[in-house]
């Protein structure tokens, strides 16, 4: 059981998410996903908890940021973004990257929910190709000046602050932008069918100076862009199995209550079969996402260890999803039920920060040593 294999500390972290995720998140979830209504105090909240960043400085254990995103993403997905967003890609770029005086200036706030960060990789036509990214940086007096666009940026029209990437004469480097500085817009991707309960926008920069002082002065290439979604992509792992876990909990519940030709449909031999895959694909899931906390623990997890479980972790909370949709048959499209929310969230969390296919390809040029790329 995952239970015998957790300390006490990993324990009570994950006993405070839950009860946080379970009292303060679930009941606002249903509304905030229906009017796309996105709720700025749940940063300030994750920040009293003192979840955000929580690996930093060794303050909690890999697993126990795990812990946090299933308790969290068994509510949403949505708000599990916001989670890692901040602590695995903003807080991250900046504390393996940025200079003291940065790691001062913004890692406290950041930690607060004082300030809410977004990281900018994605553009309108770079997606699972970031070396090719277009948005540049030209060296001026005192700084740079910025140029082009990203898009798909979690959660960018509420972002105080922005990590954005671009080329510096064809070398990718990491630079802080504020909200306020001259020449960025923040529009939001309206008509979304996922992830709701978060914004999603673009960053267009225009002539953007960036003072010298907000280079990451570390940074230096896409390999150290590829440090942090490696951190991104570890904790979406251990989140998709929290939502696959409701989905999961709520078939079971609503096949023991419902009856048809006499009898609850969880009597059905093909409804427990259903019932046995879900429970199989989320406990060897949980035990691959253990191991691999623990090797972050120990600074020796491979990076293919976390495409591993990333693309496959995803891809079976996906199908779970479905699965649940079509046991609670027409109540599964109703969002009270929560699992057609989750269902459609799942279609981003397979997509973002590496899509299956693109993990199936790092996959298998590490076992052949050839590039499809
Ligand atoms: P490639 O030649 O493979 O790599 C360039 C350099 O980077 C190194 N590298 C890694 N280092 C550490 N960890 C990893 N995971 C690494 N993957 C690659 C590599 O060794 C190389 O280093 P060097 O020193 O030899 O130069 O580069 P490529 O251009 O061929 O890339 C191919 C590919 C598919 C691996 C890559 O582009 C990729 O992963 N694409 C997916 C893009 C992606 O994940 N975007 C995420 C955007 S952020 C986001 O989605 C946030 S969602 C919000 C939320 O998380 O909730
Ligand atoms: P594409 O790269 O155009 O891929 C389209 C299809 O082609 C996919 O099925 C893909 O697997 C396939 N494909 C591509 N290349 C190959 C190949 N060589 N061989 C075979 N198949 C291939 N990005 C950020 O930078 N920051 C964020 O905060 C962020 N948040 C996001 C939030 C949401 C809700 C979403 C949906 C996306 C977010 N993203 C973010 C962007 C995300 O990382 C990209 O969508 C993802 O990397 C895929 O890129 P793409 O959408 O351009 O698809």
């Amino acid at each position: 059981m995952l239970e015998d294999q957790l300390s006490p500390d990993e324990k009570l972290i994950r006993d405070k998410a839950r009860h946080y995720a379970q009292e303060k998140l679930m009941p606002r979830v249903l509304m905030a996903n229906r009017q796309e209504t996105f709720d700025r105090n749940i940063f300030k909240e994750l920040g009293d908890l003192g979840f955000l960043g929580m690996t930093l400085e060794g303050k909690a254990s890999f697993v126990a940021f795990g812990l946090v995103a299933r308790e969290i993403e068994r509510v949403d997905s949505g708000y599990r973004s916001l989670f890692s967003v901040q602590s695995s890609l903003v807080m991250s770029a900046i504390s393996l990257y940025g200079s003291e005086d940065q790691k001062k200036s913004y890692l406290p706030a950041l930690a607060q929910g004082d300030l809410i960060g977004c990281f900018g990789l994605t553009e309108p036509t770079h997606g699972s190709d970031p070396s090719s990214m277009e948005t540049h940086a030209k060296a001026t007096k005192g700084g740079w000046i910025l140029n082009g666009e990203k898009a798909w940026i979690t959660p960018s029209s509420h972002a105080d602050l922005f990590i954005v990437w671009a080329k510096e004469e064809g070398v990718i480097k990491g630079f802080i932008l504020r909200r306020g500085m001259d020449g960025i817009e923040t529009p939001r991707i309206e008509g979304k069918f996922s992830l709701r309960t978060v914004p999603t926008g673009h960053i267009i920069l225009t002539n953007v100076f960036v003072p010298q002082e907000n280079i990451l002065p570390k940074a230096s290439g896409l390999q150290d862009v590829f440090q942090c979604l490696n951190y991104g992509r570890y904790g979406i792992s251990w989140g998709a199995l929290g939502a696959a876990e409701f989905c999961w909990h709520q078939a079971r519940s609503y096949g023991l209550e419902r009856n048809q030709f006499g009898n609850p449909i969880a009597a059905t031999q093909l409804f427990q079969a259903k019932l046995a895959t879900m429970q199989t694909d989320i406990a060897l899931g949980l035990q691959g996402v253990l191991r691999a906390g623990r090797l972050m623990d120990e600074g020796r997890c491979p990076s293919e260890l976390i495409s591993l479980l990333k693309r496959n972790n995803a891809r079976k909370a996906l199908e779970i999803a479905r699965a649940a949709r079509d046991m609670l048959g027409a109540n599964g499209i109703l969002d009270e039920y929560h699992v057609i929310r989750h269902m459609m969230n799942l279609e981003t969390v397979n997509t973002y920060e590496g899509t299956y296919d693109i993990h199936s390809l790092v996959l298998g040029r590490a076992q052949t040593g050839l590039s499809t790329f």
